[in-house]
């Protein structure tokens, strides 16, 4: 149930200038949601800063409103800070360096393991996407809604949802989907400039991370390895792991896929969890400090590469039917 304490706060005449962050590892939820909230702010009059760690990623630099989105610099002052599609505050990286312990916190959020950090928190886990529940807010503050917000928000959604795929995809996802189209979105154009704007080096790398597909016993566990090196050669890889990770959970069979990312050679590794439905991936991501969604999960692992990928296999075998 949307807050009615968080409208008030939005709402709020001295409330005159708002922060907005999301997470890092910006992605089009993150970015979607935090712009289109941006833009109803401004709507209701308010001076709004959109602060992230990161840059925006090149196929997102499309989105109405990207190229205000700033690196944290401080010390700055504002009224009240939003972080949204956040589970936790240390999500937004370095932007908590320039957030004020004297000011208001408000967290707006879809991911199950939300630890409810801030002043005034709404958490839908059944939602979506953050970009679900900026949408409401739009309806609940009776703020007329632009084509731009329409593309942030249809972005926002079709990107977490993995192009209305996964279980958290309802019918008021469509429902939702469909107005948000009624603006004039042009909905193959956006899914091409997300998904099929790969270069060709990258496609050339996948081949070779198709290449260290491995199994448990039991074939109901398949991972996907990453290189160091493979990544320094295309960075891109780093962002691209839904597109990665695809190929082990689309196997006949599996029920935990798994991608490993050697960030920093025998020191992190980044791992990336897709449930095809019976296990929680969250569960397994929460162990090692991580969290997410059931069907979703990531977590960035302390260790050498190879005892990061045993660990975490054995712990997802033991979870599998
Ligand atoms: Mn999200």
């Amino acid at each position: 149930m949307l807050p009615r304490k968080l409208l008030a706060e939005l709402r709020r005449k001295r409330n005159k200038t708002f922060l907005i962050s999301a997470h890092i590892h910006l992605e089009g939820d993150a970015l979607g949601s935090e712009l289109a909230l941006a833009s109803l702010l401004r709507s209701l009059g308010k001076k709004v800063m959109v602060l992230n760690e990161d840059r925006v990623p090149q196929e997102y630099r499309f989105l109405p409103g990207s190229g205000s989105v700033r690196p944290a610099r401080g010390p700055l002052d504002y009224d009240v800070a939003v972080l949204v599609d956040c589970s936790d505050v240390s999500r937004i990286g370095n932007v908590r360096k320039v957030l004020r312990s004297d000011r208001k916190l408000l967290n707006i959020d879809h991911h199950i393991s939300n630890e409810k950090f801030a002043d005034i928190n709404w958490v839908e886990p059944r939602a979506s996407s953050a970009s679900e529940m900026v949408y409401e807010l739009f309806g609940a503050l009776g703020v007329r809604m632009k084509k731009a917000d329409a593309l942030c928000l249809y972005v926002g959604i079709m990107t977490d949802t993995g192009s209305f795929k996964y279980k958290s995809t309802s019918a008021r996802t469509h429902r939702i989907a469909g107005e948000l189209c009624q603006h004039g979105l042009d909905v193959y154009g956006i899914y091409r400039r997300i998904y099929e704007s790969m270069s060709p080096l990258t496609v050339k790398s996948l081949a070779k991370i198709i290449g260290t597909l491995d199994f448990s016993k039991d074939k109901k566990v398949a991972w996907l390895k990453v290189s160091h090196a493979l990544l320094c050669k295309d960075p891109k890889l780093a962002e691209q792991t839904d597109d990665i990770i695809h190929f082990a959970r689309a196997i006949s069979g599996v029920e935990v896929a798994i991608l490993f990312k050697e960030i920093r050679p025998g020191r992190e590794t980044r791992v990336n969890l897709r449930s095809t439905g019976k296990v929680n991936a969250n569960a397994i991501a929460q162990i090692f400090g991580g969290g997410g969604h059931r069907m979703a999960s990531g977590v960035t692992i302390k260790g050498v590469f190879a005892d990061v990928v045993r660990r975490v296999v054995k712990e997802a075998v033991g979870r599998v039917s």
